[in-house]
């Protein structure tokens, strides 16, 4: 279901080596690739650009987020992200206190094993660069504001913070197993561009559509991508574009959903996805 022209990018090939030609400084990093997030570094320059992405971002999400993100976003004085770039120790406080959560500042994308590590001890990894205004509009790699805007506000939600520690003891069996590209699928098309359907209207929940002005009307209004019922085997039989806007995305009909078809041992799935050559 992809273009000819792109190629399927699967971005845990490109985590495996996060220092091939990835922005941020990984020099300083701790052995869990952490590093601190210092306030004072960002510029006047950065603040601003914070303020109008997330202003902009503000503007778009009613009537297109899901009622989780809406809540945490307008309705948690922690997450108030038009006071300027939050800082994430401020932030752990109220996170901790909702789902046990904590953000780890992180210089960029980290190898597939890192990550994983860090969700299965309720971590979440934010990089604590912000992009260049060149990238207003759009960045590749996940940044600042793609991190935060875009995954922090549903950790509040305690189903979805259960359900992401879950994926990552998930993604560390199915690295041993052989299935981790599959499951990364499987990330792609929820945690990142999932879409769900709540009293009977559209949403967003991924942090890729609900981060981007571009791919959120996209996600939901445009007649050009399929929209199918989300199913874990589907998803994860479908490839993913890294650099472009989806082909395809997954609706749930609830989080719940997402827990439960979530929640059995993932090695049959590998297997018979082993043998279709998915
Ligand atoms: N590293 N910092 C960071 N952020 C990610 O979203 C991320 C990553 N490394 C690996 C990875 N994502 C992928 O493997 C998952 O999206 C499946
Ligand atoms: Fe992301």
């Amino acid at each position: 279901m992809q273009n000819a022209t792109t190629p399927a990018f699967d971005i845990s090939a490109k985590t495996h080596n996060p220092n091939a030609g990835l922005r941020g400084n990984y020099a300083r990093m701790a052995a869990d690739y952490t590093v601190p997030q210092q306030m004072d570094d960002y510029s006047a320059a950065e603040q601003s650009r914070w303020l109008r992405l997330v202003e902009r971002q503000l503007a778009l999400i009613p009537g297109r987020a899901c009622s989780e993100f809406l809540g945490a976003v307008l309705g948690n004085p922690a997450l108030d992200m038009r006071r300027g770039i939050p800082d994430f120790a401020q932030v752990n406080v109220a996170l901790k206190a909702a789902t046990r959560w904590q953000l780890v500042g992180v210089p960029g994308l980290l190898p597939d094993d890192v990550f994983f590590t860090h969700l299965a001890n309720r971590r979440f990894p934010v990089t604590v660069w912000l992009r260049e205004e060149s990238e207003f509009d759009y960045i590749v790699e996940p940044d600042l504001f793609h991190d935060f805007f875009g995954h922090v506000p549903m950790l509040f939600t305690p189903i979805y913070a259960d359900h992401l520690e879950a994926y990552g003891h998930g993604a560390l069996k199915a690295k041993q197993l052989g299935g981790l590209d599959w499951l990364a699928r499987l990330y792609w098309y929820t945690i990142e561009f999932g879409l769900i359907r709540q009293q009977g209207k559209l949403l967003a929940y991924g942090a890729g559509v609900l981060s981007s002005p571009k791919e959120l009307l996209y996600a939901l209004e445009s007649d050009v991508p399929a929209r199918l019922p989300f199913d874990t085997m589907r998803s994860m039989r479908t490839r993913f574009l890294i650099d472009d806007v989806q082909n395809t995305y997954f609706v749930l009909d609830s989080f719940e959903q997402l827990r439960t078809e979530t929640a059995p041992d993932f090695a049959p799935y590998y297997e018979s996805l082993r043998a279709e050559g998915a």
